[in-house]
């Protein structure tokens, strides 16, 4: 495929992290003991249910020089309409443009795994990085929302995790989950599947890197690595590389998620 040449633009130099200002707890020379509850207890919950699933893994890196630039010239344009847009509208209305195509990745399975229901709205969960811990509110019915639209949503629900007043039907009713730690900082990384659902992505920092174009000649790209994880009882490991080649394109090729968006 063809790509949009570089942007010219610099690499942003490894940045110096500054340590938080509060360290909490334990007080300095002391072990501390406290109960777990509230958020943290829900993920023990989840987290340990979610240990009886074997995942798939699933790699890729992902050329996102096209997007970069896209992904430019729309930010300020939704800004324009008061909607801070950074790239998870794009990575989510792709991932529901492919799993059309991948049904089986949008399902979820009953607690022994002798049943599966293909769900009809895609309702893609993300993870979020909010002061009462992680929690994973998710965009309802991606399948029949515009970009705009999913930025939209994503700025609601952002501004309400801030506010840690994220509404049950928020947080409930996922059918696939991303999560873009990247964000933060970081390449790979090995998320773990929200049961009932069966397959989820996390997405690492895009970086300025080298790579060789069509010349042989060495060029400044943007690269983003994708790390998959699916439930191998019910999902095939080619069936999660078709989806992520499908939704690797949609996001290399901008033009080409244009012409399959509905
Ligand atoms: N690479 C480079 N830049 C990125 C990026 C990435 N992967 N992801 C976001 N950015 C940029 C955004 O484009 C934005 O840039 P501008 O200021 O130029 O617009 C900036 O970083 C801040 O983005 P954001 O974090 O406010 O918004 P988002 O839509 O990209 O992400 C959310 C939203 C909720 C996913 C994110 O805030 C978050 O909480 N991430 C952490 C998820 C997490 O904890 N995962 C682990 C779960 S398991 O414990």
């Amino acid at each position: 495929p063809r790509l949009a040449p570089p942007i010219a633009q610099k690499a942003t130099p490894t940045p110096v992290v500054t340590p938080p200002r509060v360290v909490t707890p334990p007080v300095i020379g002391q072990d501390q003991t406290e109960p777990i509850k509230g958020i943290r207890k829900a993920m023990v919950k989840t987290m340990t249910a979610a240990q009886s699933i074997p995942p798939f893994g699933y790699y890729d890196d992902i050329d996102m020089t096209a997007l970069v630039g896209f992904r430019r010239d729309i930010k300020q344009l939704a800004l324009d309409r008061g909607v801070k847009f950074s790239y998870m509208p794009v990575f989510i209305k792709a991932v529901s443009m492919a799993l059309k195509y991948y049904p089986i990745l949008n399902s979820s399975v009953d607690e022994k795994c002798e049943n599966i229901t293909y769900k009809a709205a895609h309702n893609i969960g993300l993870a979020m990085d909010t002061k009462d811990g992680l929690l994973v509110p998710n965009i309802k019915n991606v399948q029949a929302l515009s970009i705009f639209e999913i930025a939209s949503e994503l700025n609601r629900l952002q501004q309400l995790g801030d506010a840690g007043k994220l509404s049950t039907s928020d947080l409930s009713g996922g059918t696939f989950s991303l999560s873009n730690i990247g964000s933060i900082g970081g390449t790979y990384a090995r998320p773990v599947i929200l049961p009932p659902e069966v397959a989820i992505g996390a997405l690492g920092r895009i970086q300025a890197l080298p790579r060789f174009d069509e010349n042989d000649k060495v060029v400044k790209r943007y690269i983003m690595q994708v790390s998959w994880s699916a439930d191998h009882r019910v999902v095939e490991g080619a069936t999660m590389a078709r989806f992520s080649n499908l939704w690797k394109s949609y996001l290399e090729n901008p033009t080409s998620l244009i012409l399959d968006l509905k």
